[in-house]
């Protein structure tokens, strides 16, 4: 199991924020994401083996937010 943060920028209100959450925990392979929506980022647990920090990127902006 390993652990990312990914820094996120556009996220404005609890809307954006389980936006970015859901996303992220639809992807295969992802078992934990906390969104901290003052800070701009998301802590993810994920399983290497299954998905990449770019799968998780993508999904941030396909959102609509912007991935630092
Ligand atoms: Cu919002």
């Amino acid at each position: 199991m390993e652990q990312t943060t990914i820094k996120i920028e556009g996220m404005t209100c609890n809307h954006c924020k389980s936006a970015v959450e859901t996303a992220l925990t639809e992807l295969e392979g992802v078992s934990g994401v906390e969104v901290d929506l003052k800070q701009g980022k998301a802590d993810v647990s994920y399983d290497s083996a299954k998905v990449t920090v770019s799968d998780m990127n993508e999904a941030v902006e396909e959102q609509g937010y912007d991935v630092k």
